[in-house]
């Protein structure tokens, strides 16, 4: 017990070294955390969450990741292409789990990452929520038959808990303005978002649902409906209009919300990824 307490660095490590062997082996290979180890994990990111704003400042270069749910051999794959952390700084835009088989692996080695670079290199490594980090979503997605089947009820709780203290949007170098849906019609400063309080559940309506919700539609001028149901859809007007004020570029990780479950051996889907869809509206300057 002792141990435990002192050493929450190394236990971090050891969770992380379970995470990792399974590199380079089958598609679909699991690996077995404890129920402690992975409670562990969401109580101390969520400390990290909440001591982190929720709207990051960030330094470039860093990779920008769209969603991985559940894939967690591809998101193995994903750091051996591009640096596993700290060889390369990160950003993922949340959609972490559901439709894939391996929610949990997929969190949990996002969270140990987190944790175990916190120290030593706080700048390194970044995530934001998703609209599948929302119980009313995940709870129907797979996320919480998987905790059920594969542990329990109450670890699908507590990573709700630590889901609803996740940052919802960045900030890189000042001007490329990221989160996982899109903007809001509500969202006229970037102190708006500083504002939201957490812990927080996704609302059906307004900035922060809108954040994780909305879509860009290049053939659309100003806000239409979203046929998701929920949120808007906006047109490139929407995009410039924030940008005379934050000259910003803007960058989106998003998927569609009805589509079936996959099968976790995708391989070589990794880089094209049909459910990936990472856009970077071209930059635009400031107004006069
Ligand atoms: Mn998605």
């Amino acid at each position: 017990m002792a141990q435990m307490a002192t050493s929450s660095t190394d236990a971090v490590d050891a969770v992380l070294e379970k995470l990792l062997s399974v590199r380079g082996e089958r598609p679909g290979k699991q690996v077995a955390l404890e129920d402690n180890e992975i409670r562990m994990l969401c109580i101390r990111a969520r400390e990290v969450f909440m001591a982190q704003p929720i709207l990051l400042e960030l330094e470039a270069p860093i990779k920008i990741c769209g969603d991985v749910h559940g894939q967690y051999h591809d998101l193995l794959r994903l750091f051996e292409y591009g640096g596993f952390p700290p060889e390369a700084n990160y950003l993922f835009l949340g959609d972490y789990v559901d439709r894939g088989k391996q929610s949990l692996e997929t969190i949990c080695l996002l969270l140990a990452v987190l944790l175990a670079f916190k120290i030593k290199y706080p700048e390194n490594f970044f995530i934001l929520r998703g609209n599948h980090e929302c119980a009313s979503i995940n709870r129907i997605y797979g996320f919480y038959d998987e905790c059920k089947r594969r542990y329990n009820i109450k670890m699908w709780k507590t990573f709700t808990d630590c889901f609803n203290c996740l940052p919802v949007a960045a900030i890189v170098d000042e001007k490329i303005f990221c989160c996982h849906g899109g903007l809001s019609p509500e969202l006229q400063q970037l102190d708006q978002i500083k504002k939201i309080v957490r812990p927080t559940d996704v609302p059906d309506t307004g900035l922060l649902c809108d954040l994780l919700w909305s879509d860009p539609d290049k053939d659309m001028v100003g806000w239409g409906e979203n046929d998701r149901g929920v949120s808007f859809t906006f047109g490139e007007d929407i995009v410039r209009a924030p940008a005379a004020r934050w000259t910003w570029t803007w960058s989106a990780g998003r998927t569609r919300s009805s589509r079936t479950a996959t099968s976790s051996s995708r391989e070589g889907s990794s880089s094209r990824s049909s459910r990936r869809r990472t856009t970077a509206a071209s930059s635009t300057t400031r107004a006069a």
